[in-house]
């Protein structure tokens, strides 16, 4: 495994996923590797913030059943929005059952995820096999959940060694979430981001700068969510987020 940090571009070339190398395109248009975590349950709100702050994010995470009125006319807003502004939606689902399950998941339900999605994540606790032939649309990337950033997470060196490795084995997989450098095959999406050290450990989360995603993991993209959507200034916190992991993956060399 080569863990030294290379450049978006070099990264573009090592990854297969037309996904993969579209959500790189944007962050080097965009100049952003800000993915901004949703977690709200009215659509409204999120529509309001996505318009406000579209502009600086280079995908957009969404809970979708956390979303108490879910409709396809919201997702067709933020549809347009995200091809307007420029944006990948993610759909942050943690698909974690046999591949039957999954599958129906997928596919199925009132959110019918694998049509509107671009990207979805999915832990692999059931093996290799739950990932595999889930029909999923060739414009649809997989992240895997090799490392939660949560206190207490249960997944050790081994466990976190064959999820990294069952992600470089299947094709449909763009990246992981983990808290280490990983295979530099791999996109690495880090989730727990907060500017202030008051909250490094919040309800069981557990959070880092900007600065320290770069460059000690050698992230690729940062999730942030709280910071942004409880702040009183969304528009100018985004922005101040995008401007650090900008200036943190530049720094990261
Ligand atoms: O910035 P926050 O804490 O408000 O939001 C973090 C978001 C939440 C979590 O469900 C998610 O990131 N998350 C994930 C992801 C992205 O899958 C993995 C993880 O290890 N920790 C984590 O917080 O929507």
């Amino acid at each position: 495994i080569q863990k030294k940090r290379i450049s978006y571009e070099e990264k573009k070339e090592k990854i297969y996923h037309p996904i993969g190398k579209k959500l790189i395109e944007i962050a080097l248009k965009k100049k952003t590797n800000l993915i901004f975590s949703a977690d709200l349950i009215y659509s409204k709100k999120i529509l309001e913030l996505v318009n406000l702050i579209g502009d600086k994010i280079c995908g957009l995470k969404l809970h979708v059943d956390i979303i108490s009125d879910f409709s396809f006319s919201f997702i067709n807003f933020l549809k347009k929005i995200s091809l307007k502004k420029k944006f990948l939606l993610f759909e942050d689902r943690k698909f974690c059952d046999v591949g039957t399950t999954n599958y129906l998941q997928l596919h199925h339900g009132i959110h019918k995820i694998s049509s509107w999605a671009d990207v979805i994540t999915v832990h692999v606790l059931a093996g290799s096999k739950s990932i595999e032939n889930l029909n999923i649309p060739s414009n649809i990337g997989l992240i895997t959940i090799s490392e939660m950033s949560s206190y207490g997470r249960l997944s050790d060196d081994n466990y976190i060694r064959k999820a990294l490795n069952i992600s470089l084995k299947n094709s449909k997989v763009i990246g992981t979430v983990a808290q280490r450098k990983v295979d530099n095959r791999l996109l690495l999406f880090t989730p727990g981001i907060h500017f202030s050290d008051s909250i490094k450990n919040y309800k069981g989360n557990s959070y880092i700068h900007p600065n320290q995603a770069f460059i000690k993991k050698n992230c690729d993209f940062i999730i942030v969510g709280k910071a942004i959507y409880q702040s009183d200034n969304p528009k100018i916190v985004a922005e101040n987020y995008r401007k650090a992991g900008w200036i943190a993956y530049e720094n990261s060399f």
